[in-house]
């Protein structure tokens, strides 16, 4: 997923860049600003001074020394002093020009701390509100991968009024014992999403030297179906018309076959071939239908778009129950909508399960936005949704 919302330490990530939260001496300081120099070494030190300083809402970048992170991009959020000092438009600046020298530096992978959120003091959730929304800009024409930090998940905060009324909507509905496959879910989740119940983050170092490809490859065993063959040419081709994909033809062609032939005079591999609509097709075809483009629709739903060929390029792709939602959350589909394209995938929405009753909240209330409704996720402690 092109943005994700974790908890931990920064130090600890291996990514191409992580993010310091400096003042504009960039000669260290104490928060993250003093962790990341201790982690790092006496040499970050060293090349910081040859920078003479930054201001406010810049960005500048040093070696990552002993850090597992290639790169370090220092930048410097404002201090809060009301609102009324131009404050949003700095942090603005400081994460989009954080983002564009990681682009600069060919990162892949780029982690945030919450800048300003800490000694600046701002206001957490507006703090927050800026930090996604600023991502979010840039990953509409930038492919990299983002990681927000949330150093302690007690500190977390969003929006107050949809927190609340969620609040009461999740206890209002949810069935108060969550059946085992939930329960094994959630601790599927806590790997994936290090910090959530105490269990480490697969992006997260155990030590010195631990390689980031390792990193990539545990990531990516979050999604079902792992062909890791020939991603290069399954890459997105989004002039390509969908019926001349060789497999999607054949597939219709068998489907529309067999509808004629009457079941009892089928084989099993004949009859294995008469099925429904798959996951890849609906999705397809739902997406056309909306007259959306295809990179309209996976950013939409915090998709990258390898995942996205790769389920356009297979139409048996068996997705995971969250890739479906987000794709769902993306079309804008009601719940009945919802219900009938996860069953496509062999899921359904349960009212014991705290994560799917909190999607239900968003798509009862017509709101369609996946960065929040992934907030919302990330507060009640549940996995957030795209891949
Ligand atoms: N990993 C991730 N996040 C962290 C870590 C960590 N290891 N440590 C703290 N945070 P702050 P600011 C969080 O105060 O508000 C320094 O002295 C922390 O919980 O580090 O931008 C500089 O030199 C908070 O949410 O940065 C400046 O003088 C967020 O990082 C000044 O502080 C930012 O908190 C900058 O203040």
């Amino acid at each position: 997923m092109p943005f994700q919302i974790i908890t931990g330490d920064i130090t600890r990530l291996e990514v191409d860049a992580i993010v310091n939260a400096a003042n504009t001496s960039l000669l260290g300081g104490g928060g993250v600003d003093g962790a990341i120099h201790r982690a790092a070494g006496p040499k970050l030190l060293e090349e910081c001074r040859t920078l003479h300083g930054c201001e406010v809402g810049q960005a500048k970048a040093t070696g990552g020394y002993n850090l597992p992170a290639r790169y370090v991009i220092h930048t410097v959020g404002p201090i809060w002093r009301g609102g009324g000092s131009g404050e949003e438009e700095l942090l603005t600046s400081a994460y989009r020009n954080s983002l564009m020298l990681a682009a600069e530096k060919e990162c892949e992978s780029v982690a945030f701390p919450m800048i300003s959120a800490g000694v600046y003091g701002y206001p957490f959730d507006k703090a927050l509100r800026v930090a996604t929304d600023t991502i979010r800009a840039f990953l509409q024409d930038h492919e990299m991968q983002v990681y927000l930090v949330i150093f302690s998940r007690s500190s977390f905060r969003f929006d107050d009024d949809i927190y609340s009324d969620l609040s009461r909507y999740v206890r209002a509905n949810l069935e108060e014992d969550e059946p085992r496959s939930s329960f094994l879910g959630n601790i599927a989740k806590s790997i994936a999403f290090g910090g959530t119940s105490g269990k480490r983050d697969s992006i997260f170092s155990s030590g010195r030297g631990a390689m980031k490809k390792e990193a990539r490859a545990s990531e990516a065993m979050r999604e079902e179906p792992l062909e890791e063959s020939a991603d290069e040419d399954i890459l997105c081709d989004e002039e390509k018309p969908r019926k001349e994909t060789p497999e999607f033809a054949g597939a219709a062609m068998a489907q529309a076959s067999m509808l004629a032939a009457p079941m009892q005079n089928m084989s099993l591999a004949q009859a294995l071939e008469n099925l429904d609509e798959s996951f890849s097709q609906a999705l397809l075809r739902m997406i056309d239908e909306r007259g959306m483009k295809d990179s309209e629709c996976y950013k939409k739903a915090n998709i990258d778009r390898k995942l996205f060929s790769k389920i356009r390029g297979d139409v048996h792709y068996r997705p995971s129950k969250q890739t479906v939602l987000a794709f769902a959350v993306a079309l804008e589909l009601s719940l009945e909508e919802t219900e009938s394209f996860l069953k496509k995938a062999g899921y359904a929405l349960s009212h014991a399960s705290k994560s799917d009753v909190i999607v239900e909240y968003f798509i009862n209330n017509g709101n369609y936005d996946l960065y929040t409704i992934n907030e919302a996720l990330y507060a009640f402690d549940q996995s957030l949704l795209g891949a």
